[in-house]
């Protein structure tokens, strides 16, 4: 039987985006296509586990914004501002909110978020 995953789960690729969040041109030929997706920028690509996770994985936020994904409202634990956050798209997580520091770029993290 073919080994589809050499590295098991998906904890290595997990382990890879904390130390890389971003890749730059040469997407691996090894990896299935599913497992990786293309940013905006067509030079860059992400974990396909990386879309629609919050963060902003590609730089521009086309991990998270369309058109390249399309991805659900902000979940719960999150709230959806127009963030100024660079490490935030379009929605921030809710420990965020009312701690002093604005992430909003509209200050709605502190004043009509109700907190976490
Ligand atoms: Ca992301
Ligand atoms: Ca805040």
């Amino acid at each position: 039987m073919n080994k589809i995953f050499p590295q098991g789960d998906g904890n290595a690729a997990a382990a890879g985006s904390k130390a890389l969040p971003r890749r730059q041109g040469d997407m691996p030929q090894s990896f299935p296509g599913f497992l990786v997706a293309h940013c905006g920028d067509p030079t860059s690509w992400i974990y396909s586990d990386q879309k629609c996770d919050g963060i902003n994985n590609c730089g521009d936020c086309s991990d998270e914004l369309s058109p390249v994904t399309v991805c659900p409202p902000c979940g719960p634990g999150w709230w959806r501002c127009p963030s100024t956050v660079f490490k935030y798209c379009s929605c921030i997580p809710r420990s965020l909110c009312r701690d002093h520091v604005q992430h909003c770029s509209d200050w709605s993290d502190e004043y009509s978020c109700p907190g976490p």
